[in-house]
């Protein structure tokens, strides 16, 4: 049972495929592409059909007499997070590269919120999607005309918006959830870039995914999949060295078992809800989480229970088309 429902998670949730994660400039502009599937368009009443079903398959899988109560419990517990109407915002435009892990913070922090947004993947050569922004970093948000930049200030200030003011005055700069959420940027991101281009066979999945998502022409995909990842390949050496790593997979799995510490039995860092900590570790995963370094990942480590409860409360992709 246990394996059909992740089968059935890995093929409806067409989560994850692939992250880079540094802001070394040039060669890493070839990884800033894309991956996972979103399923653009999809409608409010069809994500809640989608949760309903993977409520419903929790509820099996704790076994036929714990099911009322493991629905009612998945229910309140496995469901994305819908603020107020009039608290979201009404026009929403993401400019990202698809496998950017600051990006995905944002989109993990957009999807669990339920907050529609329409996504512009911007060419990591050209950047002209961006040529109208003196920030020259993606993610960039256009919130109702509103330009926000950078990963963390974009989340505050949705999270400001559309939580009660209680939840927003409630941080504080050391309090839990923004540890763990500085150690995302500070620490975990930089493990991801050697693992997912750790050696030839990796780099070329990796690049596969980022060209056949990304935003490049007929002749930069060919151009940039092998050349992408053979200057990621040494470019991910180079960052082992900068971040002192000595086995990439050792470090991956470190960080994967930090973070289940740092969990300390809870369900969610945030009890029984996600808080932003949760939605930043999953976003930057998720792009990993089905090559071979992510599975490699949940195969070896204890935070697959975690990781998959996440994709349950995340769920679909709020996602519109442009
Ligand atoms: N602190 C920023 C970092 C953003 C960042 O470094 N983004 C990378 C992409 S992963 C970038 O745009 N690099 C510049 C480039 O590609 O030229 C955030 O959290 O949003």
């Amino acid at each position: 049972m246990r394996r059909a429902y992740s089968v059935l998670l890995h093929r409806n949730l067409a989560a994850a495929r692939l992250g880079g994660a540094t802001s070394t400039a040039v060669p890493n502009r070839f990884l800033q592409t894309t991956l996972y599937g979103t399923t653009a368009g999809s409608s409010p009443s069809s994500r809640r059909w989608f949760s309903s079903i993977l409520a419903a398959v929790v509820g099996t899988s704790l076994g036929v007499g714990g099911l009322i109560a493991a629905s009612s419990a998945s229910q309140e517990v496995l469901a994305k997070e819908r603020p107020p109407s009039d608290a979201i915002p009404s026009d929403v435009i993401l400019y990202q590269y698809e496998a950017c892990p600051f990006c995905n913070k944002v989109k993990a922090f957009l999807d669990y919120y339920d907050i529609p947004y329409k996504v512009v993947e911007v060419n990591p050569l050209s950047k002209k999607e961006i040529k109208w922004s003196e920030y020259q970093k993606v993610p960039i948000i256009m919130v109702d005309g509103e330009q926000l930049n950078d990963s963390s200030a974009i989340i505050d200030k949705l999270g400001e918006r559309i939580l009660s003011k209680k939840k927003a005055d409630s941080t504080s700069e050391d309090d839990e959830e923004t540890k763990w959420r500085r150690w995302v940027d500070s620490h975990l991101v930089h493990v991801l870039s050697p693992n997912i281009y750790r050696n030839t066979s990796e780099a070329l999945e990796s690049f596969d995914y980022i060209t056949s998502n990304g935003n490049f022409n007929f002749m930069e995909k060919i151009s940039v999949k092998y050349a992408g990842a053979a200057a990621m390949y040494f470019v991910s050496k180079k960052l082992k060295k900068k971040y002192n790593i000595t086995d990439e997979r050792a470090a991956l799995y470190e960080s994967a078992e930090t973070w289940v510490d740092a969990l300390n039995g809870r369900e969610f860092l945030g009890g029984s809800k996600p808080n932003f900590a949760d939605l930043a570790v999953f976003g930057v995963l998720r792009p990993i989480r089905y090559l071979r370094s992510g599975k490699d990942m949940v195969e070896h480590t204890r935070i697959g229970e975690w990781y998959t409860r996440m994709e349950i409360v995340v769920g679909e992709s709020s996602r519109i088309k442009a």
